[in-house]
């Protein structure tokens, strides 16, 4: 298989934000491996043309949203500068059918690595943990997929924000942090850090060892964005979206 052409495939369609038929439609026996390997080669064209990495995303990190598309496991992808949003503010120009889900993000001082790790390890290389938002954007038709089509498109990445205010990783139980997140004034979705992996630490700590199976850690100054808390919302011109994270404030994103 020419994995080789299959992602310069898929990297016309992320750069130019037009859907494209699931790979594994067109592609019989590519494997979760080799959809890492398509993921890695995009990534480095990101790269190739400018752009930094400064993270990681695990994906599907919460049992809700694995039942909403019929992935049992969770994924990670790669975070780049470009991804990131300065201000609270979403233009929709660049995105295909963009959703919106709060997360926790970890951000870390000390580098990690290798397939043992443990949560204590995890605390004593975090800085801090954040609230955060990451819209997400399959480039496949109808936000439709198999395991390997989204690993291979970057378990849809495509934004993410980070709150101003930055808290101590000891000082909350970020599994018992309440979401709530709202639509132009309405509820539209409600969980708890919880709804990750049972707490957050452990989705950092699958992410190390996820990665270690690739050669690749945590870097000091890096960002792990942990997950949806809850299931992820369309987002349309003119919404005004708001978290709020149970004793560590609020975002307001305005889309459009
Ligand atoms: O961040 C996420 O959980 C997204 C993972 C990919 C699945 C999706 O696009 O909903
Ligand atoms: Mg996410």
């Amino acid at each position: 298989m020419n994995l080789q052409a299959i992602a310069d495939e898929l990297y016309r369609h992320q750069i130019s934000a037009t859907e494209l038929e699931k790979l594994t439609v067109r592609y019989d026996g590519l494997s979760v491996d080799d959809a890492y390997e398509i993921q890695q080669i995009c990534m480095s064209q990101y790269m190739n043309a400018g752009q930094k990495l400064v993270g990681w995303k695990m994906g599907l990190t919460s049992k809700a949203k694995q039942r909403s598309v019929g992935v049992e496991e969770p994924i990670f992808g790669h975070l780049l500068d470009g991804m990131e949003l300065y201000e609270p503010h979403v233009s929709l120009t660049g995105l295909i059918h963009p959703r919106v889900e709060p997360e926790l993000a970890f951000i870390f001082k000390h580098r990690l690595e290798g397939d043992r790790i443990l949560p204590r390890d995890v605390w004593l290389a975090t800085e801090c943990v954040v609230p955060a938002v990451e819209i997400i954007d399959s480039r496949y038709k109808n936000f439709s997929f198999t395991l390997v089509d989204v690993v291979a498109d970057n378990a849809s990445s495509a934004k993410f924000y980070l709150a101003e205010q930055a808290y101590a990783p000891y000082q909350i139980a970020l599994d018992q942090v309440g979401v709530v997140m709202r639509r132009n004034g309405e509820v539209v979705q409600t969980g708890a850090g919880a709804a990750v992996l049972g707490h957050p630490v452990r989705s950092v700590v699958e992410q190390v060892r996820m990665l270690s199976r690739i050669g690749k850690a945590v870097e000091p100054g890096m960002v792990v964005l942990t997950g949806g808390i809850t299931e992820a919302i369309y987002i349309h011109d003119r919404d005004q979206i708001s978290v709020s994270f149970e004793g560590m404030g609020e975002i307001e994103l305005s889309v459009g």
